[in-house]
Formats: C-alpha cells, structure tokens, sequence
C-alpha cells in the first residue's frame, strides 16, 4: 500500500506469494515445514490440496501469483536459504535487493517506512510524507498499543488455545477498537488530520476483520461494516489503494492455510466487505476541525467494555484521565 501511494510501482517490484501454504520441501518426507509457496506458471494445470489433504483441489497456478522471477524459488523458504537466513520463520514480507542478492528487510514496520522516505528520488509522490516528524511522537504512542491488542490482537484471539489466553486477547482487542472508535468520531486519521503510516497499519488489519477475523479468529465482540465511523475511514483509506487489495486471495490464504483451524479448507461466501468499500465515504466532514480534538489517552476501562459486550450496548466513555 505504501508502494503504490508512494508511486514506487516502477522501482519495487513485487512477487506475491501463493496464498495456500504447503510443505516447503515437498519431496523431504522427513521436513514438516509448511509455508509460503510462489504460483506456478501460468499455462500449469498443477493442483494441490491444503497440508491435511483434505481440502481443495487449489490451481497451483494463479491470477496475481508469478512464479520466483529471480532464481526460480519453489518456497519463501528457499529464498531465506539462498541467503544463509535459517534462524527464524520464513515470513514475508521481504524487500530483496536484487543487486546484492540478498535480504534487506523482513520487517513490515521498517519496509514502510523505507518506502515512505529512502526512495524519494524514484517515486512518482516525493512529497507524500506518512512520517512527518511532527507527528511522530503520536505514532509510535498509538502503533504502541494497536499492534499488541488489534494487529497482533486478532492472532491472539485466533490461535489461542486456553480460555483466559482467548478471554484476554478479545477484552483487549474490543477495549481497543471502542478507542479507535471514539479517535476516529473525532479525528479524520488516527493520528490526527493527515495519513500515516499508523492508518496504514491499521487499514491493513481492519480491511481483514470482518472477512476473515470475525469468523476465522473468533472476534466476534465487534464489527467494521456494522460501525459507521470505522467503515467510513475504511473507505476513505480502500479508495486509496484499491489496486494493492485482492481479497480473494486474503480470505483464500487464511482460509485454506491452517488445517488445524479449518481442515477442509471451506471459505465462507460473505460479507462482500469489498463491495462496502467501494461506496462514498463522508470522512471530508472532519478534515481540519480544529475543534474536534480527542485525549489519546482515553479508553473505556475493562469492565465498561466486558458490560457493553454482554449487554451488546455501547461502551460508556470513560472521564479523560488528568
Ligand atoms: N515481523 C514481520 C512478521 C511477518 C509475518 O509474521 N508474516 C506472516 C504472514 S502475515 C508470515 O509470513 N508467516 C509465515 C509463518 O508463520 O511461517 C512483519 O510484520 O513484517
């Protein structure tokens, strides 16, 4: 997304990966690692199944999934082992320089904010600044708490395996979510009146809620598409980089990648997410209101938020702490 907004289209380019995980070394009965596989060619009328055997048949090859371009790579696996990187997860993304052969970065955090500022003299918006130093301070102050309870939060809920591990990734991840509610009422971006990087971040993981996470990792306490002002904002920010989105591929990577959550790999029919986003949005409405500024800090406590889930009405706002 920050590629595209950036216009770095004609610098970066991109590989995406297949979205069904399989095992990384197919032809190593003894290797159990499943993961990121690249598409096969196109003209291939390769299939496979998902890693239980039981769900698909799935096209090896697919629309928007090319093949390795630089050393014919079967698996991300492989691209991390060409470069000597066999201490961690094989996880993308991966910017890769290509004139080096090597690894630059795995770490989505930083790649945005390279692409926001170390490319400038490629991209088609030199300007477009998601970092401003001014705002800086209140990116890192909201990125602190969005990526444990939200971005991180919605994994929490969905490979919990206890009971309180569950209860407390979803009271987080809810208490959260009113908050961003409440910032947003306010606030056209999360950090204010400009786009950042901290919008991007979250777009990436509210873009997913209702269509994967809602049902697949069980974060069922809330909704985008039900809450106006979190829909809103969505649109805004989809209309933005709509080219970046495929959710057929979003919703067929979750869905048919971990057999122990859904082994046979059905993928649920709805809610059409997509088609909401494509709708005007009336975000213009809060652009430069000075007066409509919101406390930071402010949450509704735990027990506001467990009463409105149980009660299914809405959080009570909680005084602004001095
Ligand atoms: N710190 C990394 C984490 C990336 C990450 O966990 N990526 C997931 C996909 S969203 C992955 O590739 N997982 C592969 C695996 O768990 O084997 C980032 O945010 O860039």
């Amino acid at each position: 997304m920050v590629r595209h907004l950036k216009g770095l289209q004609d610098t970066i380019s991109v590989t995406i990966v297949h979205p069904t995980w399989q095992k990384t070394k197919p032809y190593d009965d003894e290797d159990t690692h499943m993961g990121w596989i690249f598409g096969a060619p196109k003209d291939s009328d390769e299939v496979f199944n998902n890693t239980s055997g039981k769900g698909g048949p799935f096209s090896a090859a697919l629309e928007g999934c090319d093949p390795n371009p630089l050393f014919d790579s079967f698996s991300i696996r492989d691209v991390y082992e060409r470069v000597g990187d066999t201490e961690g997860k094989y996880t993308v993304p991966i910017l890769f320089d290509t004139k080096k052969d090597t690894i630059v970065n795995n770490e989505s955090s930083d790649i945005i904010q390279m692409f926001n500022n170390r490319f400038n003299e490629f991209a088609k918006n030199p300007s477009l600044d998601l970092a401003p130093s001014a705002l800086k301070g209140k990116m890192q102050e909201v990125d602190d708490w969005i990526y444990p309870t939200i971005n991180d939060g919605v994994y929490r809920c969905g490979f919990a395996t206890s009971q309180p591990a569950y209860d407390q990734a979803i009271t987080e991840l809810t208490e959260s979510f009113d908050r961003i509610e409440r910032i947003l009422k306010a606030n056209r971006f999360i950090c204010g009146d400009q786009l950042t990087l901290s919008d991007i971040r979250l777009f990436a993981t509210l873009l997913r809620f209702d269509e994967v996470y809602v049902v697949y990792f069980k974060t069922n306490t809330r909704s985008v598409v039900h809450n106006p002002t979190l829909l809103n904002y969505c649109r805004e920010i989809y209309q933005m980089v709509a080219p970046t989105v495929i959710m057929f591929q979003i919703k067929q990577h979750y869905y048919t990648s971990h057999p122990k959550l859904n082994s046979y790999s059905v993928i649920p029919g709805g809610p059409n997410v997509i088609k909401l986003l494509e709708q005007p949005h009336d975000r213009a409405t809060l652009s430069g209101n000075k007066k409509q500024k919101i406390d930071f800090q402010e949450a509704p406590t735990l027990s506001n938020c467990w009463n409105s889930l149980m009660t299914a009405q809405p959080c009570q706002e909680t005084k602004s702490k001095k």
